[in-house]
């Protein structure tokens, strides 16, 4: 059983995204076990003051280390768990780093709010600071959500077999090739023709192609880390030498 402690000021944020779907069948079958803590009743104020000002002064409020070990302490009192802060100063969440916490038995994870933690919670827990991206957040509880959804998954069983094979994608390095289903004409686009073929030769190729074509468009940077055949080269030379355009899609928005 893999634990799930979340510290947050927003309990309310994690219901309903914790009881769909995977997730929901996970806790249910007793895969993983999800518990979502409210920072505030780790306080021991009359008021249930969770921030202060920043020493220093500047805008904004800081979260306070007092409740934030508390809250800790009482999640973790033998201090094996890996303590996890939600900041946009974090390391960048990676399939890599999911794949590290969903070796560890417990997480507890911390959603920053404000302008973000006394260094101390850092310090003081040992923990380690994580963001999702380069975007800016209204906190931390929808990443601390990404990170249980992308670890839970790596557990085994929580996934079905079709799910399961998803994994394949991310271990090529490129990004998927594009999918089409029933039915062979929609509003006036047609299927890709390879696709109807029936021929598996030209179905592979032209697969790996427009997977090529889409990598290259919107993530040369995988594209520069992904291991590549002959094949590969050659089919990316005709896409050089077909584009030059930008298809649609591939605009910044
Ligand atoms: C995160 C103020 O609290 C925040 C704000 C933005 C933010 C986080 C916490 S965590 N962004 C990220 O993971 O990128």
């Amino acid at each position: 059983m893999k634990q799930f402690d979340v510290v947050t000021l927003f309990p309310g944020m994690f219901r309903s995204p914790l009881e769909e779907s995977i997730l929901r069948r996970a806790q249910d079958r007793g895969l993983i076990r999800v518990a979502v803590h409210d920072l505030r009743s780790f306080t021991r104020d009359r008021h249930r003051v969770v921030d202060d000002t920043p020493y220093g002064g500047g805008a904004g409020m800081v979260l306070k280390p007092e409740p934030i070990f508390a809250a800790v302490r009482a999640l973790n009192p033998g201090g094996a768990a890996t303590v996890v802060m939600l900041t946009p100063q974090g390391k960048p969440f990676t399939q890599a780093l999911a794949a590290a916490l969903a070796a560890r038995d417990h997480l507890i994870l911390v959603c920053g709010r404000y302008e973000g933690f006394d260094e101390r919670v850092r310090l003081g827990l040992e923990a380690r600071e994580v963001s999702i991206g380069d975007y800016v957040l209204t906190g931390g509880e929808v990443p601390a959500l990404v990170v249980i959804d992308a670890v839970a998954r790596l557990v085994p069983g929580v996934l079905g077999d079709a799910d399961s094979a998803r994994e394949d994608s991310f271990a090529t390095g490129l990004l998927d090739h594009p999918q089409y289903t029933r039915p062979p004409v929609f509003e006036g686009l047609a299927v890709p023709e390879p696709l109807l073929s029936g021929d598996h030769g030209r179905i592979r190729r032209w697969r790996r192609k427009e997977a090529l074509r889409r990598t290259r468009a919107r993530r040369p940077d995988l594209l520069a880390r992904a291991p590549l055949s002959d094949e590969d080269r050659a089919l990316l030379e005709e896409i050089a030498r077909e584009c030059g355009a930008p298809g649609p899609g591939d605009e910044t928005l």
